[in-house]
């Protein structure tokens, strides 16, 4: 396959409500799509979405580096089986340009959709030929409300939710989980996530009095205290910030949380992703607020390393987006039918 242009596509899309990140209230969300032209008239898309708060890059450098990645892929001509492997000499090159996170993940999932096209694969497909055809989703359940989101959701079917703690008291986030977990039922299962806001003392506070949770993202301000915290509390405990800062994911660990667009790409996600089953760890593949080309990639991946309920739902706050609508505000996502069609972006 033949790369023979590129183009970026720089886009803003308005959120259904202000979202904080990095403690900051924010009302849109930024990113730039790289578009590459096949030769045979393919095209494939990537979406760079650096997410403030949490990317080291602006979307500046990442637009730049984007332009850098494009140019080194144009002109090439490239063994799909070698593009979805992820492991050519082409991906040494990538690694060698040394390109931010989320500029990687465009370029990666740029070459990737147009390879699965020459392949005649869905995405999923072409990256693990025993990728399901369907994938559960968390529901993410933020703001005010957070008892009848998470009602609404169990009904709907979801089998997991997801709920942020540490913004507020121990206690008060006690009574919440709690109230969570009576409104959502036995069968869902309660994912929490502190960003770590907690000092060891308000983490053992809350690990004693939870019950059962699925586990909880980065509870700890200083997270070299994990394992001693898991070992004497029984807390699962998940992995997120602690793998964007290079961390590596050890068997304590009670799920390894991969967000392609912060972690490095594709290539990196699928190879963090194999270390922590490596050491039993179960992989969550999870969105950091990305376009819906964006999530398309997650969602391939998500199927690709082994499908836990994918954290996909931060679709639902975008109030307008560069794809018609995809299907993922729902317990799960019929895969193969989010690749049958070719993509069309219009972006508002
Ligand atoms: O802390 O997990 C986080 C999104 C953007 C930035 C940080 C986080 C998130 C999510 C994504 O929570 C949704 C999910 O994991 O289900
Ligand atoms: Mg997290």
């Amino acid at each position: 396959m033949r790369v023979v242009g590129h183009r970026l596509v720089p886009y803003a899309l308005p959120l259904t409500e202000p979202v904080t990140w990095g403690g900051t209230p924010h009302r849109q969300r930024a990113g730039v799509l790289l578009r590459l032209d096949g030769a045979d008239g393919a095209v494939g898309w990537g979406d760079a979405a650096p997410l403030p708060g949490f990317s080291r890059e602006s979307l500046a450098e990442a637009h730049a580096a984007v332009v850098t990645g494009a140019r080194a892929v144009t002109g090439r001509d490239l063994d799909p089986l070698d593009v979805v492997s992820l492991t050519s000499p082409l991906h040494e090159a990538l690694d060698a340009a040394g390109l931010p996170s989320s500029a990687r993940f465009a370029v990666d999932l740029a070459l990737a959709d147009l390879a699965r096209q020459w392949l005649g694969q869905s995405l999923p497909k072409a990256l693990h030929a025993d990728a399901p055809a369907s994938l559960p989703l968390n529901a993410l359940v933020l703001g005010e409300g957070a008892v009848a989101q998470a009602r609404a959701r169990a009904e709907e079917g979801y089998a997991a939710v997801k709920l942020k703690v540490g913004r507020a008291a121990v206690a008060d986030d006690l009574a919440t989980v709690a109230a969570v977990r009576e409104a959502s039922g036995p069968g869902v299962a309660l994912r929490l996530d502190a960003n770590r806001a907690w000092s060891d003392a308000d983490a053992r506070a809350f690990a004693a009095a939870v019950g059962e949770v699925a586990y909880v993202e980065e509870p700890l301000a200083d997270p070299a205290g994990g394992a001693a915290l898991s070992r004497d509390t029984g807390l699962p405990i998940a992995l997120d910030e602690s793998i964007q800062d290079g961390a590596s994911v050890e068997a304590w660990a009670a799920a390894a949380i991969l967000k392609p667009t912060l972690v490095g790409g594709l290539a990196a996600t699928l190879r963090i992703a194999a270390s922590a089953r490596a050491r039993g760890v179960p992989v969550v593949l999870s969105a950091a607020f990305e376009s819906g080309v964006g999530l398309r990639g997650v969602a391939a991946l998500a199927a690709a390393t082994g499908a836990e309920p994918a954290g996909l739902d931060t679709y639902r706050w975008l109030a307008a987006d560069v794809l018609p609508a995809l299907p993922f505000s729902r317990p799960t996502v019929d895969l193969d039918a989010v690749f049958a069609t070719p993509l069309e972006v219009r972006v508002p």
